[in-house]
């Protein structure tokens, strides 16, 4: 079967490695509260952006369609990673939200400290299914080495650090991008080069290029629709800083320079990633 771009892609797998991720951890956690709590924001309707993107580099690079499920551990490691980020960031000593994937935060459900703890359970599993991975040693020891080094302190919650800390400040926009690129960047790299890694192809500056644009320029977008909805002006946003008009055009760059790196790509199969640019012009 040819897969044409990415949202066929993601019609293929995803109903699969949506009912992966649900039995495993059903059948994994075994202490009720906690295992509602983490499913209750797993599976509230992300967009597995995420892992799509790495089981799509891992395919680009010539992992076969019917062998991707050897790679869903790392895809789903990578998921539990973003759903504890939203879970923490929405708590009322960081953002503060009620609502998350169109559904009550999982404060605002289960309470500050399962909440707290549904986190740290997902964020913790998600190095148990890594290592669990049927994936040779080398590839599983990188991709605890990538998501650690992207999603820890040397990575997102570095940026989310200085984002609650700055919050009273209004950052520079060499700042503003440095928090951006830790705090949402580093984990859509992750998510890249893990795929690469994973599918045992040799890393290339043009894919590490390809991540970063495509990292800031979801940022951006995020920003770009809180801004249509009213958020706050006082937020360090792209838009609150250089205007609405000149953050989109910062957006249609990085698309671009996304695109032109990944284009000198020559070592494999570029269509999917190629057609993932079109997110950011929907
Ligand atoms: C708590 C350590 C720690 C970090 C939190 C991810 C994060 C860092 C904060 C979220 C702030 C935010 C809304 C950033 C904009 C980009 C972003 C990560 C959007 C949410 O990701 P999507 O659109 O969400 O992929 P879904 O729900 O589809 O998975």
């Amino acid at each position: 079967m040819e897969i044409k771009n990415f949202k066929e892609f993601c019609g293929h797998v995803l109903p699969d490695f949506n009912k992966f991720l649900d039995d495993k951890l059903n059948s994994e956690i075994k202490q009720t509260t906690l295992r509602d709590a983490m499913l209750y924001s797993l599976d509230a309707g992300g967009k597995r952006v995420r892992p799509m993107l790495f089981l799509a580099v891992a395919y680009s690079c010539g992992v076969k369609l019917e062998d991707l499920s050897k790679y869903f551990d790392i895809a789903g490691a990578i998921e539990l990673v973003h759903t504890y980020s939203l879970i923490h960031d929405d708590l009322p000593e960081m953002d503060d939200s009620d609502y998350r994937r169109g559904q009550l935060a999982n404060h605002k459900q289960f309470g500050v400290g399962p909440a707290v703890l549904a986190g740290d359970g997902l964020l913790t599993q998600a190095f148990y299914w890594i290592a669990k991975s049927s994936l040779s040693t080398d590839k599983r020891m990188a991709a605890v080495r990538i998501l650690a080094h992207n999603a820890g302190p040397m990575g997102m919650v570095a940026g989310q650090m200085t984002d609650i800390t700055m919050e009273d400040k209004k950052l520079s926009e060499t700042e503003l991008t440095t928090l951006h690129k830790e705090k949402t960047a580093d984990l859509i790299t992750a998510a890249v080069t893990m795929g690469a890694f994973c599918a045992g192809h040799e890393l290339s500056k043009n894919l590490v290029q390809y991540a970063n644009n495509i990292g800031l320029a979801f940022q951006l977008k995020d920003d770009l629709n809180d801004a249509d909805d009213g958020e706050d002006i006082d937020k360090n946003t792209f838009p609150n800083l250089i205007g609405k008009t000149a953050t989109e055009e910062k957006l249609r760059n990085l698309v671009k320079d996304a695109l032109n790196a990944v284009l000198k790509e020559t070592e494999f199969d570029k269509n999917l990633l190629v057609s993932f640019l079109d997110y950011f012009k929907e």
